[in-house]
């Protein structure tokens, strides 16, 4: 019987209390407004959207040392992970539409819930790997790997707010790619734990082709493992996706990503998609257009959308009489 076409699950996560600036939480509406549901059922998807999170600000939110809004991000990460959990036990890929990149705590973690034996593909310019005691910044979307990945236990905090969270992926299920501002810390991580990166040096010595059979063959050489595939769009460059808290140069341009999503949708195993970290409160209303059209766009490579050209199921070749 041919395969059938996989169905997605749509949530948005109107979050920004990962990082200060305010406009992350109205990500999910302008990917709506661009039309990012539509784009994934047109290429013969079924798509239920189950709409916004509702997620509130706990009240006397006192910072734990420098990291600022633990109880808020811990409780609104519980949510995002019971919502991922419920789409994905029910077979549906799960599409979690941000907010900032510390709603991917809770996106793996209920991921990682129903598909235990899941490898996370992390393409952003940071490493997002500093725990509550490395961080500078005192920002959570600088840390949601130090809360997923086992191997880090030894070197981090438990944070209030965060006591339903425990790590779920070991480090040698994760990789990264498109890395070019890399804290000391996290590099340190990195090394002592045994995460596998494909910085940006590496995407320009290897190639995208050779890199991306690399970066499956190591998280999963027998190719059968579901993919958490959490895309933060500051790993393009600012050329393409302006509109971003932490933007930085050197990046990955759109064909390059053109190219990694066709062959991420290629494996038939992505299993939850985050995208995060668009902030339409940043930059010129130009800025805002590129940043969400290159997203949608980039988006709908990861479900099929393919350059060669697609032909629908039902399409009907106009003949002669
Ligand atoms: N992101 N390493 C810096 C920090 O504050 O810990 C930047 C983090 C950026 C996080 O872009 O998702
Ligand atoms: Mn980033
Ligand atoms: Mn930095
Ligand atoms: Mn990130």
């Amino acid at each position: 019987a041919p395969s059938k076409p996989p169905s997605v699950g749509v949530v948005g996560i109107p979050f920004s209390k990962g990082q200060p600036r305010g406009g992350t939480e109205h990500g999910p509406a302008l990917l709506r407004d661009y039309g990012i549901v539509e784009r994934i059922q047109d290429l013969g998807n079924k798509v239920t959207d189950y709409g916004d999170l509702t997620l509130d600000a706990v009240e006397d939110d006192k910072p734990w040392n420098k990291v600022k809004n633990p109880r808020t991000v811990g409780q609104a990460n519980r949510k995002v992970s019971e919502c991922v959990s419920k789409i994905t036990r029910d077979r549906q890929i799960a599409l979690t539409l941000g907010g900032d990149h510390s709603i991917a705590i809770g996106s793996i973690h209920g991921h990682a819930q129903s598909c235990p034996d899941l490898v996370v593909v992390w393409i952003d310019a940071h490493a997002d790997l500093n725990t509550p005691l490395s961080s500078d910044s005192g920002n959570i979307h600088g840390m949601p790997l130090s809360f997923i990945v086992k191997e880090m236990a030894p070197y981090t905090a438990r944070l209030p707010g965060f006591e339903w969270c425990q790590p779920c992926i070991s480090a040698r299920d994760l990789i990264y790619i498109g890395l070019r501002d890399v804290d000391e810390a996290e590099r340190a991580y990195m090394t002592e734990c045994g995460i596998a990166s494909y910085s940006m040096q590496e995407v320009d010595k290897y190639g995208l082709p050779d890199m991306m059979e690399r970066v499956l063959k190591t998280v999963d050489p027998t190719g059968k493992r579901p993919i958490h595939l959490s895309f933060d769009v500051d790993a393009m460059d600012p050329e393409y996706s302006p509109s971003t808290g932490t933007p930085v140069h050197g990046g990955l341009t759109r064909r390059e990503m053109y190219y990694i999503a066709e062959e991420i949708a290629g494996t038939g195993r992505l299993s939850c998609l985050d995208v995060v970290e668009v902030n339409p409160s940043l930059g010129t209303e130009a800025d805002r257009k590129k940043t969400v059209r290159t997203t949608v766009d980039v988006v709908s490579h990861f479900f099929g959308k393919r350059r060669e050209g697609n032909v629908s199921a039902d399409f009907k070749m106009p003949l002669p009489q």
